[in-house]
């Protein structure tokens, strides 16, 4: 009888995509510390492998204190019936076979409404995420992040054999995302990201709304995510199944930009915008003016260089004498959380790739004012240097000086 009852199936929410606050969890349950959710379609070949790897490293951390969910779609081949099977072997397992809706997303979320952790986390299912990774995402969420995400772009992180067109596809949603959406996109270095867990307590009684594939840019968009921590991951070649990935994901996924866009959820993030950083980052900006007139005398008048060499190098004079002057007091309070040669170098060619594209976007933005609105060539050049300048620290403020790590 104890079979039959451990066998049985979790029931599958219906109604609002809203996960309950942990109280209310408690009063039907007893909870755990930490439920992972597995969304599967079609992974009937990897199912039970990755089920058993799992437990085995969770049973080492959280010895009776976790639950794993799948969330299957019920899938044609069956793996919702796979993963039953294991369940009166495997104690800390539950099934879902959800048959009246379909999506990652949403599979995700209907996980996370039954889950009891005070942790939720998801995984995908064909052992592209290594589990190993997992002890360090939940030491995050010990240490204080309210978000644990695991990044291929951060140290250690990446992709096994990517070929160029799907890098750049990648980052160029990437970049797409960042224009639609910067202070959700840009809060992490790997947005898209499936590999992840967060505190229930900061998305709990959240109304959610995806669409398509990218969970976290549901939990950044309308959470209440204050402290982010990321970890580097290798994204694994598939070895049993297929993707589920088309073309449809990348139309979807520019539809869930807009609409998280649209609902107007932004400003609770950035909360206010940051004058006083913003008034440090103009003053470095005009020293780094003076510094440009100077060494183009020098380089120019003492030196003899040509006009066009001349230029360049004191741009480039000007960019390091800013970015060192960026990098100890305008975001000198992120810098410190993020110390060692590398990183410095890291934040500094992110800098210099990010002035480059100012200075493109002023020529636009010159040219624009000048020929499209007929406005004097001075006062074009002035406008497009204030706009450029708000761009540009805001750009730096998500994607140089972002904050990845827990404050210590
Ligand atoms: N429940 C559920 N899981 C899905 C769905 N689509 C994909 N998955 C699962 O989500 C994970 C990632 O999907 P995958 O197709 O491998 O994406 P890729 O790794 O980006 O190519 C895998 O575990 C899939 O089985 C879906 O519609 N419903
Ligand atoms: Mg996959």
């Amino acid at each position: 009888m104890t079979i039959n009852v451990s066998r049985s199936l979790l029931p599958t929410p219906t109604g609002l995509l809203e996960i309950p606050a942990l109280p209310e969890v408690a009063q039907t349950v007893r909870p755990v510390y930490f439920s992972l959710v597995v969304p599967t379609y079609n992974e009937g070949r990897n199912i039970q492998r990755i089920v058993s790897i799992l437990t085995g490293l969770l049973d080492q951390t959280f010895p009776h204190d976790y639950e794993l969910i799948v969330v299957d779609d019920d899938s044609p081949d069956r793996t919702w019936e796979l993963a039953q099977q294991m369940l009166p072997d495997y104690p800390q397992l539950r099934v879902m076979r959800r048959q009246t809706e379909r999506g990652l997303s949403t599979a995700v979320i209907r996980g996370w409404q039954v889950a009891t952790g005070q942790v939720l986390g998801v995984i995908d299912g064909d052992l592209q995420h290594p589990p190993e990774v997992l002890p360090q995402l939940l030491q995050k969420i010990a240490q204080g992040a309210d978000l644990a995400v695991a990044s291929r772009h951060v140290e250690g992180g990446g992709t096994s054999d990517w070929g160029v067109v799907r890098r750049f596809l990648s980052r160029g949603a990437q970049l797409v995302g960042l224009v639609i959406l910067p202070s959700v996109v840009g809060r992490v270095s790997d947005p898209m990201s499936g590999y992840f867990m967060v505190r229930r307590s900061a998305i709990s009684h959240c109304l959610m709304n995806p669409l398509g594939y990218k969970i976290l840019l549901e939990v950044l968009g309308r959470g209440q995510v204050r402290e982010v921590a990321e970890v580097g991951y290798v994204f694994q070649e598939r070895q049993e199944g297929e993707s589920k990935v088309t073309w449809r994901q990348y139309v979807e996924y520019l539809g869930h930009l807009v609409k998280l866009r649209s609902r107007g959820r932004i400003s609770r993030f950035t909360a206010k915008f940051p004058v006083d950083r913003f008034l440090r980052f103009g003053l470095v900006g005009l020293s780094g003016v003076a510094v440009d007139l100077a060494a183009f005398y020098l380089l120019r008048v003492h030196l003899g260089l040509p006009i066009a060499r001349s230029t360049m190098l004191s741009a480039e004079v000007a960019v390091i004498n800013n970015f060192l002057w960026n990098d100890l007091w305008t975001f000198g309070d992120i810098s410190q959380n993020q110390p060692g040669t590398r990183q410095r170098l890291k934040r500094f060619l992110k800098f210099n790739l990010v002035c480059l594209a100012g200075i493109i976007l002023q020529a636009l933005l010159v040219s624009l004012l000048h020929d499209a609105f007929g406005m004097n060539e001075f006062g074009s050049k002035l406008m497009a240097i204030v706009l450029v300048t708000f761009w540009n620290f805001w750009i730096n403020l998500k994607l140089s000086w972002r904050v990845t790590d827990v404050r210590k």
